[in-house]
């Protein structure tokens, strides 16, 4: 059980996945998107340490790793026109920017830092919207997979993050939101963001802290099996 809000989580190894969501240069370095929309990059990059030794963990636990990237195709068919006419008018998707176009496929800021860079065997689903089922092939990797409990971390909190674990709670799936290993330019929703999970009972799924889910993977309970129905009963 890992200790979170708004209760603990039985967390199996077997049926979940770690989310790593939108790990981009586009969002995280100095010059890219991010940045250009007025925002502080230094605040998504503290997420970059504790996510890291996360994924470690759990690539040792031999869980399933989903890394996702939010981009558009090169001639911009995939990009809404509502979507591309937002933000700062001076750049938009598909500009020039100093790692590539922004946010196209196959760009160098499209791509994941190099301190979460996937391995062999790890999924990259790119997506076109800000969350992780729309128009891609990640529920279909979770189904095939067995998946039901997503470990969902990445930026921005109150964006990517938010949609995918609200499409996925739509869809049955148990959201556990790593708090140190998601991030938001803005402190006040990365604070909100977080409680909006938790709310009303675990509205959305359950908050925990990176060290709470380490101390579980390596654990003897967490790789003995799937929670019972009362650890289900002690989570709810
Ligand atoms: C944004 C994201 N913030 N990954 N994308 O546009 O949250």
């Amino acid at each position: 059980m890992i200790p979170a809000q708004p209760a603990p989580f039985p967390l199996d190894p077997d049926s979940a996945a770690l989310v790593l969501i939108d790990m981009q240069r586009d969002f995280l370095l100095p010059g890219g998107f991010g940045e250009s929309l007025g925002n502080d990059v230094s605040q998504l990059q503290r997420v970059v340490e504790p996510l890291r030794t996360l994924l470690e963990a759990c690539r040792a636990a031999g869980i399933t790793i989903i890394h996702t990237r939010e981009g558009h195709l090169p001639d911009l068919s995939d990009c809404p026109p509502a979507k591309l006419r937002r933000g700062n008018p001076s750049q938009r998707i598909g500009d020039p920017g100093p790692y590539g176009r922004i946010l196209i496929r196959g760009e160098y800021g499209h791509d994941l830092v190099d301190e979460l860079a996937p391995e062999p065997g790890e999924h990259v689903v790119d997506k076109p919207g800000k969350g992780a089922f729309y128009g891609t092939e990640f529920g279909d990797i979770l189904e095939r997979a067995g998946i039901t409990q997503l470990i969902v971390t990445g930026v921005t909190t109150e964006v990517c993050v938010h949609t995918t674990v609200r499409e996925a709670n739509d869809r049955g799936y148990d959201c556990l939101v790593v708090s140190d290993c998601v991030g938001s330019y803005f402190p006040e929703f990365q604070k909100v963001g977080l409680q909006m999970v938790a709310a009303q009972g675990g509205i959305f799924g359950w908050v925990a802290d990176s060290d709470a889910v380490i101390s579980e993977l390596s654990s003897e309970f967490a790789v003995v099996g799937a929670p019972t129905d009362e650890a289900w009963a002690v989570a709810r």
